[in-house]
């Protein structure tokens, strides 16, 4: 059988790293924009989004923070666009997915589990900050529950289930799959299903090649061959995993959204720095990075044309 071209998607700024932590991270609506453009041209077939306060950077899930860029790179680019329903992960489901209800975009996240969801030893690294608001909101995460009960997941697949929006599942442990396979059993989601196996976050799965093949070996018990899947790994393990699991068939998540760094030790200048690298690994090790409309046809999405921006 012919070996499926890898989605790689790009997640380019997120709701973890503060501007303290890098000058590359976007949170302005025309840094976000230009990255995110700049990233699909380096080889992202899909663009995993989230809005920041473009003055301070703080996470935000107001519709207005998204408004500014999301037509701006839908007129630049065929990349599809994937809107997170995680956030800013101390507010109400009902406020995380207004963005993707609003825009109705081809793809979101969705959650699937109640977590601890820390980042608090980064605080340690910083001795001043930018802004106000970002050693509190780093060093406070270890009081984070990152809530993704049945009931809120329930809610989120039925408000946006007739925008026909395809679900880029995130589990951070091996629970979250059986989570989903309870949800899909109730009539929640459809297969096939599209898995983001989430590793290395502090609360979730650590990174690692075994852990990866639980999850992999899991997934394939529940799901059989109906669902694909793709890594994201936090911080030093992003490259590592991308690669181990581009040979084993995943696709690949990058973006500055889960690692500031684009080696050990140094910070990625761009997402499409990272972007670069992880197409230049797979392409060098005789895999074939899927273009966006290829990657509409593997996950089967409703197109570019059917979103509200
Ligand atoms: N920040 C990642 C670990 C979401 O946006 O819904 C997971 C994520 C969640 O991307
Ligand atoms: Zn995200």
């Amino acid at each position: 059988m012919a070996r499926q071209k890898t989605i790689i998607t790009c997640a380019v700024t997120g709701a973890i790293h503060t501007p303290t932590m890098s000058d590359a991270l976007p949170y302005t609506y025309d840094d976000i924009a230009a990255q995110a453009v700049e990233a699909a041209e380096a080889g992202a077939s899909i663009l995993h989004l989230h809005a920041r306060n473009p003055e301070t950077g703080a996470p935000s899930v107001d519709p207005g923070d998204f408004a500014p860029f999301l037509p701006r790179i839908k007129q630049a680019t065929d990349a599809v666009v994937n809107i997170s329903t995680g956030g800013s992960l101390t507010l109400s489901i009902q406020d995380r997915i207004k963005p993707a209800a609003t825009f109705s975009a081809e793809m979101c996240s969705m959650n699937m589990g109640s977590m601890n969801f820390s980042f608090h030893p980064l605080a340690r690294r910083y001795e001043s900050w930018k802004f106000d608001w970002e050693k509190d909101y780093v060093a406070g995460s270890d009081a984070f529950i990152f809530r993704n009960t049945f009931r809120d997941i329930e809610e989120a697949a039925t408000t946006l289930a007739p925008h026909d929006i395809k679900f880029e599942h995130e589990c951070y442990d091996v629970g979250h799959l059986y989570n989903l396979k309870f949800c899909m059993d109730i009539g929640l989601f459809k297969a096939p299903v599209f898995l983001q196996f989430v590793m290395g976050i502090l609360g979730g799965i650590g990174a690692d090649v075994e852990n990866l093949i639980f999850m992999k070996k899991t997934a394939d018990k529940l799901f059989g061959d109906r669902y694909r899947w793709s890594i994201l790994a936090a911080g030093a393990a992003q490259m590592p995993m991308a690669t181990t699991a581009s040979q084993m068939g995943g696709n690949v998540r990058v973006g500055l959204e889960d690692s500031l760094f684009i080696s050990r030790g140094q910070l990625a200048e761009s997402n499409a720095q990272q972007v670069a690298k992880i197409r230049r690994i797979i392409e060098d090790l005789g895999s074939e990075v899927a273009t966006p409309d290829e990657a509409r046809e593997i996950l089967a999405l409703k197109g570019g044309d059917r979103v509200n921006f």
